[in-house]
């Protein structure tokens, strides 16, 4: 019997795969409600199959009241109807599939909907079977319950104010780490563990090749819950608690066991890990012990905030190579890294590292040769492959996102803070410059919807959009498609090992990629200031660049990727 997962001789098909994220909500919207559908999707599949990406991890489509626009589940075993049905689902991945690619869906296990009938019933009683399901405490002693104060500890939520919520019901708080509408869900319990293990089989059941797990090391908290450092809101930073807390590989390790060992197949399960550090990664994905394939680590996202997310700090090149470098030598071969600039949650990169303006197509370009290059597996997160960029959002109006909402009125109303301050900070960093809809066509709302779209398009939609790209041989898009073919072409580019060179150079971003049969060298200058190549690279021929007039030399123009090969034997 073929064995499966991390750690058995089966060879691992996501270190040679590209992933696309697609946000459901805003890919495409087949029935003019306004809102991206499974359907929408569907109709869409050419553009990620001639992409030549291998996996579609979608986030989530479940029942949900859309506080957190689907983080926030109610049933994790049917579909919400805004974005189509189960069938659908099944349509989609069986077309997925007829088409050589594969589909992981977003696990989100840290918490439910406060909607979901296990929370339902959980807090109307304490004697319920579900009662002991999500994390309840009694108010702090010597404190009446649902007074200021009163909370069990000094935890702030991610998404303002307090973690804690006062059930009169009960007479107990529950703890949410993010909305109050998500409360956190007690792995202590087993028969919560065993829930959610056999809803994970039951998707495997239809067909899906593995899930993105939201937050999942945040799923085991130090029962003491103790008080966490004072943050600038007057909150205490939790994190300590539960970014790697006790259990977490003993919950990992039990759903490798129920959830995947038992099956012939080898599924890809991406962890994110807010605060994970590249020792805790490398236990998370060691090939002979870890219970992952690969997680989501936040340093190189976070390098442009100062402690907390909306406190602004300059970012280098020297910045994201010493991160990003200092994770390929963490992982090395025994463990394996996931490659993002994007997700849902982040502003667009090339916004961010790159130049939006006057070397937008470079730009865009040039980080994506970085980051397709390194070791590990590529995450595509929807419009980056057009090189989409963030949103000159005008007024609070123009935003959706929760987070960002309740950070407007924490500042604003609760600190008095100027609202174009606030603003200013939203406009960097909000998760909203992910989540304008695709631009697929430079037509009336993007050609996303023939409805109104539930958020505005980003007026650049008129130029950059998939239609001007698809046929194009300059564009983004096909710089994308190449660099994916690459992957799939040269097996330096899954085996190779991973060496930073120049590694103190304040604009270029340089290494090698080195296996039996050849080496890669990527040289990319990551500012609008042409520089010089230092070195030279005798035998090597030029596999790939950015610039298309073939220049060769040693002078790299402002944003100018290179990417050389040299084989050192003859196969
Ligand atoms: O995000 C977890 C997370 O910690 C952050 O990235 C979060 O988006 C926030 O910006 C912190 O400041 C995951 C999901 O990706 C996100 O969309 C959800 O809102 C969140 O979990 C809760 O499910």
């Amino acid at each position: 019997m073929t064995e499966t997962g991390p750690g058995t001789d089966v060879e691992p098909w996501w270190k040679s795969a590209v992933v696309y994220q697609i946000y459901p909500r805003s890919f495409a919207d087949s029935n003019g409600d306004g809102v991206g559908d499974i359907r929408g999707i569907i109709d869409h599949l050419d553009h990620l199959e001639e992409l030549g990406v291998d996996v579609i991890w979608l986030s989530p489509v479940f029942r949900s009241p859309h506080d957190d626009n689907g983080y926030d589940i109610s049933d994790y075993q049917d579909i919400d109807p805004v974005f189509g049905t189960l069938s659908d689902v099944d349509e989609l991945i069986a077309d997925v599939h007829g088409r050589g690619m594969r589909l992981i869906m977003d696990l989100v296990v840290n918490h439910t909907s406060d909607e979901h009938p296990w929370f339902v019933a959980s807090r109307q009683s304490r004697s319920v079977p579900t009662s002991d399901w999500y994390i309840w405490r009694d108010a702090r002693p010597g404190t009446v319950g649902g007074q200021p104060g009163a909370e069990p500890n000094n935890w702030g939520s991610f998404f303002s104010g307090s973690a804690w919520e006062w059930v009169p019901a009960r007479e107990q708080y529950y703890l949410h780490l993010f909305s109050k509408k998500q409360p956190d869900l007690n792995w202590e319990n087993p028969d919560l563990r065993a829930a959610v293990f056999d809803m994970m089989s039951w998707w495997l059941d239809r067909g899906v090749d593995g899930f993105r797990m939201d937050v999942i090391n945040f799923i085991s908290k130090d029962p003491s819950l103790p008080d966490g450092e004072l943050m600038s809101t007057g909150y205490g930073d939790g994190t300590p608690s539960f970014s790697y807390g006790p259990r977490v590989h003993e919950y990992l390790a039990e759903m490798q066991a129920e959830v995947f060992a038992p099956r012939p197949g080898v599924y890809l399960t991406v962890g994110e890990m807010p605060a994970v550090t590249p020792e805790q990664a490398l236990a998370f994905t060691d090939e002979t012990y870890g219970q992952l394939s690969m997680v989501f680590q936040f340093e190189h996202v976070d390098l442009d905030s100062d402690g907390e997310k909306w406190a602004p700090r300059p970012v280098t090149v020297l910045d994201v190579k010493e991160s990003l470098g200092r994770w390929q030598s963490a992982m090395g071969s025994r463990g394996w890294n996931s490659l993002y600039w994007n997700n849902h949650d982040q502003p667009r990169a090339v916004s961010r590292f790159g130049d939006d303006r006057t070397y937008w197509y470079e730009s865009a370009t040039a980080l994506a040769t970085v980051l397709h290059l390194h070791r590990g597996t590529p995450y595509v997160y929807q419009g980056e492959e057009l090189g989409m960029t963030n949103v000159p959002f005008d007024t609070i109006d123009d935003f959706r996102d929760i987070e960002s909402l309740n950070y407007y009125d924490a500042e604003v109303h609760g600190r008095g803070r100027a609202p174009d301050d606030v603003l200013a900070s939203l406009r960097r960093k909000s998760r909203d410059n992910a989540r304008t809809p695709m631009q697929w066509t430079a037509d009336e709302h993007a050609g996303f919807t023939h409805g109104t779209p539930w958020m505005p398009v980003n007026p650049n939609a008129r130029h950059i959009n998939a239609d001007a790209q698809r046929h194009d041989d300059r564009s983004v898009y096909a710089h994308y498609r190449r660099l994916i073919a690459l992957r799939h072409q040269e097996p330096v580019v899954v085996d190779g090992d991973f060496e930073m060179i120049l590694a103190r150079h304040p604009q270029l971003y340089a290494f090698r990629r080195t296996s039996p049969e050849s080496q890669l060298t990527v040289y990319a200058n990551l500012s609008s200031q042409p520089v010089t190549v230092p070195s030279a690279e005798p035998g090597a021929t030029l596999l790939l660049g950015n610039y298309h007039d073939g220049a060769d030399g040693s002078d790299l123009r402002p944003w100018e990727a290179r990417v050389l090969i040299r084989r050192t034997s003859s196969t």
